[in-house]
């Protein structure tokens, strides 16, 4: 299989985290952002990445869109399961994972390219680097006031996740889930920034487990 990605993408690790659970050999691809689009749009018809290539006889030959490729992942390889035998919690568990997808993950971006235009530019100071922050930040809109209100939906996202897993280690049921992957990959870049990284260790904890269980290195900071 071939994953086309951007390498810090945390749609992308999402995928890899699928990937890495059920132990599928698979190859990397990464793209250049901007010209992705060239690729992408007579292949899926969408502008993002991570988009899986499965190129296996009688499987379905483009799987853009990091959920459907965990759903393709569960239907061509049932073991190790990321679904729960449940079925109220495999509907509760796809709910958190589309509301982390739609929702957590997007205010992750808000708060991350603000922090790396800011703050944590010496991570990569590098010229390159600033223009494709200046860029993803215009091209999304973020700004003081943007920011401000991704980091209200991450606080109270961080309530409702730490409900769960602060005393279990799952989100949902007992077993690892979509929702665990996806909180995980979503929620990766805060690691970076020392306010939640100081504030929310339980939520780091967690995201190294779901790593470790998934075979994926783990994300810059942790
Ligand atoms: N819902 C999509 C979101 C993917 C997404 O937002 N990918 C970003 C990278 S983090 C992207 O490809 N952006 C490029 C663009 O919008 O042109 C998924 O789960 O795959």
């Amino acid at each position: 299989m071939l994953l086309l990605q951007f390498s810090t993408s945390h749609y992308c690790r999402k995928a890899r985290l699928g990937l890495g659970y059920k132990q599928i050999n698979y190859k990397c691809e990464n793209l250049t952002p901007g010209l992705h689009i060239l690729r992408l749009r007579a292949m899926t018809g969408l502008k993002t990445l991570p988009v899986l290539l499965p190129q296996i006889e009688g499987q379905r030959s483009v799987i853009p869109d990091s959920t459907e490729i965990l759903k393709f992942l569960e239907n061509y390889q049932t073991e190790p399961s990321f679904l729960l035998p449940d079925y109220e919690q495999q509907t509760q568990a796809w709910m958190l994972e589309d509301w982390l997808d739609e929702s957590v993950g997007t205010a992750t971006r808000f708060v991350y390219y603000q922090f790396r235009a800011g703050e944590g530019k010496e991570i990569d100071p590098s010229v390159l680097s600033q223009i494709v922050i200046s860029v993803v930040r215009q091209q999304y809109g973020i700004n003081q006031a943007s920011v401000g209100l991704a980091k209200n939906r991450l606080a109270t996202a961080f309530s409702e996740l730490s409900i769960r897993w602060e005393k279990n280690n799952y989100l949902v049921g007992n077993r690892l889930s979509v929702a665990d992957i996806a909180a995980a990959a979503l929620l990766s870049p805060l690691a970076l920034i020392p306010e939640y990284r100081q504030g929310y260790p339980w939520l780091f904890e967690r995201l190294v487990q779901v790593h470790e269980l998934c075979h994926e290195p783990l994300p810059p900071g942790l």
